[in-house]
């Protein structure tokens, strides 16, 4: 076997890999994750993904075995530095692509994400509001950081598309489902355009939406989903 294979769900972490295998033109193979099933948790899906979440990949145009990359940040970096796509290649503007990559991991994806869990996934169980309010303040706030980013800049790095617009745009996308505004951060507003206009990221994001929830979770995927141990 030869080309990628991509460890999917149709969700807005999946997109950052759906949309940079499409911009960059590698063939893959989509072997679908169905988290609400709880398949993030088999044997086999854990050797490739010890985080038990999905997006992944597995290289199999390598020498010898197949090479497993998990987080999505650390796909795309590998992608991009494999395939000198999409990525600067002097070392401070390289830089200044992982600090994207570092922020929107450890920041905008998981009060994101959060927000979601709390808004879409949990309305029913209690009373969030704080929870809500916390979660709406920090994605708003993260909304600001991008948009001071942008100013005077067509994409996070510059005139130059990059992974690091890759990653960021997926949540950026959704605003409206997770009960944000964009109104007040008209370079988000502009850069979010922009990018969904590219026909790679339409592909990106029209992968396997089939798959997509039209309904909220069932108790079932609620039992898989939520309070999740060690
Ligand atoms: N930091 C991770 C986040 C990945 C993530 O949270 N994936 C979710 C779906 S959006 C998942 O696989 N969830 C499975 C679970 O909660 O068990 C990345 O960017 O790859």
């Amino acid at each position: 076997m030869s080309g990628m294979k991509l460890f999917y769900w149709p969700t807005p972490n999946g997109w950052k890999v759906s949309i940079a295998l499409e911009e960059m033109g590698i063939p893959y193979d989509l072997v679908p994750v169905n988290i609400g099933k709880g398949e993030q948790f088999t044997p086999d899906f854990l050797k490739i993904s010890p985080n038990n979440r999905m997006p992944a990949i597995l290289d199999y145009d390598v020498e010898g075995d197949p090479v497993p990359v998990f987080e999505s940040g650390a796909i795309l970096w590998y992608l991009a530095t494999k395939y000198k796509m999409f990525i600067p290649g002097d070392i401070m503007r390289q830089k200044e692509c992982l600090e994207w990559l570092f922020w929107q991991t450890g920041n905008q994806g998981p009060m994101a994400g959060q927000l979601s869990h709390f808004r879409n996934y949990a309305p029913e169980y209690g009373d969030h509001s704080y929870a809500l309010e916390r979660y709406a303040g920090e994605y708003d706030r993260n909304l600001g950081v991008l948009e001071r980013r942008l100013m005077g800049r067509d994409y996070i790095l510059g005139s130059e598309y990059s992974i690091a617009d890759m990653m960021v745009w997926p949540w950026v996308l959704i605003a409206k489902p997770l009960g944000r505004d964009l109104a007040h951060f008209p370079n988000v507003r502009r850069w979010r355009t922009m990018v969904k206009e590219r026909p790679a990221v339409q592909r990106g994001v029209d992968l396997g939406k089939e798959y997509r929830r039209g309904a909220p979770p069932t108790d079932e995927e609620r039992r898989i989903l939520f309070n999740q141990k060690a």
